[in-house]
């Protein structure tokens, strides 16, 4: 993706965060990320979630944090490139969001 990434200012986090609280995100603990945890019926839909996850992710050239057991997948997303949240993470997250529910 084109651009140098650069992480939220307090003006969009003020916008950003309470959608992302209002669709179960959470800010990660000690980093500037955000986290949240799915649960599935079972192992199938998780890792159909997930490989729905993935070629969006590659596409995007931004990839979830995450760990999977059976039918539980957690995920934290910030990015590396500059060391914090940006609207790259917001993008990723809206995606897994639609993601989850299909
Ligand atoms: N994923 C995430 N979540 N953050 C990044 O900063 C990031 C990434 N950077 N995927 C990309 C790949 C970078 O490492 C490669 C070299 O483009």
């Amino acid at each position: 993706m084109a651009g140098k990434m650069q992480t939220l200012t307090e003006e969009e986090r003020a916008h950003l965060l309470p959608l992302l609280r209002n669709a179960q995100w959470v800010e990660a603990g000690a980093r500037d990320a955000i986290y949240k945890e799915f649960i599935f019926k079972d192992f199938n839909q998780a890792f159909g979630f997930m490989s729905r996850v993935a070629l969006q992710a590659e596409k995007m050239d931004h990839h979830p944090e995450w760990f999977n057991v059976y039918n539980k997948v957690q995920i934290t997303l910030s990015t590396h490139e500059c060391g914090g949240l940006s609207q790259r993470d917001i993008t990723l997250a809206t995606f897994v969001d639609q993601a989850s529910l299909m």
